[in-house]
């Protein structure tokens, strides 16, 4: 695995973060590095999907990057005529994900595609994942992606969505920035990288808080949701139509 330095010499200025061929490059070290709890989630996001999958059906992985949660649905499919389909607009992640994907052998059939997952069709879904890319879109394009990712789920079918989160009181906000940049210190980042990261993240990253998620959730019309899993300012979710 190669070590992510992308941010470990001080920079003239600071770009806008992207999903391009150098990130892409070391980006399971900087997303288990930088995550906490992502391996876990990783694991849940299999477990679940055993539990939710139903023959017939598809998988979606919107904002797939190398396809960590793809491989962990399709380790976990059994059921007959299944189809997953990965989606990311990178094209440096798009590439790697087929390459990686290949590297292991499976009967249930795979998608990547390079696209927008604003412009993806969803339908006849058993379990959709949006693993930490809601945070990237424009705030006013979440409510219309929520809303037909519920209408393509069939009944009784789950979105797994994990976010980084902003919490309303500035205190708790705070503490929980300071926590999380602990736990990148003591996974061997400097201060200038946390800080360069930061600066790079400020403008194509923006959180929202928890009840945001919810709201927006149970306004898309699903029946049950639960927070089931946070460390410091880093959540999943889970809703069940
Ligand atoms: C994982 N889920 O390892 N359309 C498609 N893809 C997008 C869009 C968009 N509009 N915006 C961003 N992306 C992965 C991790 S990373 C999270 C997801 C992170 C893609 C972007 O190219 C990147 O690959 C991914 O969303 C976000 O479980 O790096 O913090």
């Amino acid at each position: 695995m190669q070590k992510d330095a992308i941010f470990a010499e001080p920079l003239a200025q600071v770009q806008d973060f992207r999903f391009d061929d150098q990130v892409a490059d070391v980006f399971p070290d900087m997303i288990q590095r930088s995550v906490p709890g992502y391996a876990t989630i990783i694991q849940t996001i299999g477990k679940l999907t055993s539990r939710f999958q139903q023959s017939d059906s598809h998988y979606y992985d919107l904002g797939c990057s190398l396809g960590a949660a793809t491989l962990a649905m399709r380790r976990n499919i059994s059921a007959a005529n299944s189809r997953i389909i990965a989606v990311d607009n990178s094209t440096a992640m798009v590439e790697r994900c087929e390459r990686h994907l290949q590297a292991f052998r499976s009967d249930v059939p795979v998608e990547v595609k390079l696209a927008d997952i604003r412009q993806q069709v969803i339908e006849n879904a058993a379990v959709v994942v949006i693993n930490f890319t809601l945070q990237f879109l424009p705030k006013e394009d979440r409510d219309a992606l929520i809303n037909k990712v519920y209408q393509g789920l069939k009944p009784g079918a789950v979105l797994i969505l994990s976010e980084k989160l902003i919490n309303a009181d500035s205190i708790a906000n705070e503490l929980l920035i300071e926590l999380h940049h602990d736990f990148k210190r003591a996974n061997g980042y400097s201060e200038l990288e946390i800080s360069q990261k930061r600066s790079a993240l400020e403008n194509v990253m923006k959180p929202d808080t928890l009840q945001e998620h919810q709201q927006r959730l149970q306004q898309a019309g699903f029946s049950s949701q639960t927070l089931w899993f946070q460390c410091f300012n880093f959540c999943s979710m889970l809703a069940i139509k």
